[in-house]
């Protein structure tokens, strides 16, 4: 029921959306059973039913010490929930699911048999980067970090420079590979060793050396051919880099950045691939480009994503922006283009004027609103289980009650604990 709750937003199928693209997996804790769950929520078709669904969850639970096995397992294990999901939503599915169950479990029985990596319970999620040498990546580590000090005199990276990092409570190891080619031809060489099990791509292609497009190109082609010979599809996030913002609109670089887009898109069909223009003197670029490779790697993205636009809805929000403590963004939701790029611009620095605020004991409550013209900005502290996040509503102003939203943040916050808990 729990799960049912959580994953189910009310309007989901209400309002007669397809059945069929209702389905969402996500990593949810139990805290009450020491449990940590995989759940997939589907629908099956029932004529009597309001709305003429069942909402339905199958989960499987593991102790939460093993809940790493989940996350590195998910994928196999989300294919056999959804085509034992396909089979129960048709007809007699009260007669035969309890076959389809048991099918479902010999089978995970088998998996689990088979899984032959040692179940652990710290996750440590291994980024890397790369990307031709001078292409920027010790620089966009940097600048992420916030390390701005160490951004001149930077040398070429020999070898890999491995980081660790904190991140929702999981260790995230960022791997620094160094591009000059005896480096890269090693790392390649040993391809088991630096490319297995990776958990994100980040790659950098430094759009003003056209000269090297081609030999840019190639290098990652010839990375995504070792993660097909691995079987492994970890998402991709390819960075035009160096797109700084005196050039950013120049129209000769937009048209070529579009066809190398096209170019990597052809290549990489099999991939979950985003892309971004950063560069080092653009913060924003940056953390827009991270954070979306943090959110490729939840599991939970999409559910959480829900929520929020159901908090959009009951409090009549143009734009939801939920972010880290270092505005990393978590989740988003925007009724429009212009709202979501306001917020997500705009969260870091409302970020760091509550701090100030609170710093200097000007704010009593976890909250703090701005006032604009027709618009306003609610910015609140939401301390979960663990961790803190910050939600930032962009509301229009005639519209707005705040007395609402403060009635319902309790719900919301229920809502997201766990889906943030289990984020990564
Ligand atoms: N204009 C501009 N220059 C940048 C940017 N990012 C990095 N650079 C410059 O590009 C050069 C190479 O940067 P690095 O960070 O050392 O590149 P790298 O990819 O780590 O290189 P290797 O370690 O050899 O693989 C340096 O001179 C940086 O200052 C950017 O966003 N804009
Ligand atoms: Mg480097």
């Amino acid at each position: 029921m729990k799960t049912i709750s959580l994953l189910m937003g009310e309007q989901i199928y209400q309002e007669g959306q397809v059945f069929d693209s209702i389905k969402y997996f996500g990593i949810l804790p139990f805290p009450d059973l020491c449990l940590t769950g995989l759940t997939y929520f589907f629908l099956i078709h029932d004529k009597e039913a309001r709305g003429q669904a069942k909402a339905s969850t199958i989960s499987i639970l593991v102790d939460e010490n093993h809940a790493a096995f989940l996350y590195e397992n998910m994928k196999d294990l989300s294919i056999y929930f959804s085509e034992t999901a396909d089979k129960i939503t048709h007809d007699n599915y009260l007669k035969d699911s309890k076959e389809f169950m048991v099918e479902l479990l010999e089978k995970v029985d088998k998996f689990v048999s088979n899984v032959n990596s040692p179940i652990s319970n710290a996750r440590k999620l291994k980024l890397l980067f790369t990307g031709l040498d001078a292409s920027g990546k010790t620089s966009y580590l940097r600048a992420i970090k916030q390390r701005y000090s160490e951004l001149t005199g930077i040398k070429p990276t020999k070898g890999i420079e491995r980081s660790q990092d904190q991140m929702l409570g999981q260790s995230l190891l960022e791997w620094d590979v160094g591009g000059q080619l005896k480096y890269r031809q090693n790392f390649l060489k040993q391809a088991d060793l630096y490319l297995f099990d990776t958990n994100l791509l980040n790659f950098l292609i430094d759009i003003r050396d056209e000269t090297r497009y081609v030999e840019a190109l190639e290098f990652l082609f010839q990375i995504l051919n070792i993660f097909r010979s691995f079987k492994q599809h970890p998402p991709i996030v390819v960075n035009f880099h160096k797109a700084d913002p005196d050039i950013k609109e120049d129209h000769e670089l937009t048209k070529k950045i579009e066809l190398l887009k096209n170019r990597i898109l052809e290549n990489s069909k099999d991939f979950r691939v985003k892309f971004f223009n950063t560069s080092i003197f653009n913060a924003y670029s940056l953390n827009k480009s991270f954070s979306e490779g943090i959110s490729l790697m939840s599991p939970n993205r999409e559910i959480l994503r829900e929520q929020l636009k159901w908090f959009a809805q009951e409090i009549n929000a143009q734009a939801l922006l939920l972010i880290n403590e270092n505005s990393v963004i978590l989740s988003d939701f925007s009724t429009n283009k212009v709202s979501s790029q306001v917020s997500e611009m705009s969260a870091p620095h409302f970020q760091n004027l509550f701090k100030t605020f609170s710093e200097f004991r000007l704010l009593k409550h976890n909250t703090a609103t701005w006032q604009m013209d027709n618009d306003i900005i609610t910015f609140y502290k939401l301390p979960l289980n663990n961790i803190d996040v910050y939600l930032l509503c962009l509301l229009r102003n005639q519209d707005t009650e705040i007395n609402n939203i403060n009635q319902l943040m309790p719900e919301f916050k229920n809502r997201i604990n766990s889906l943030i808990e289990t984020y990564l």
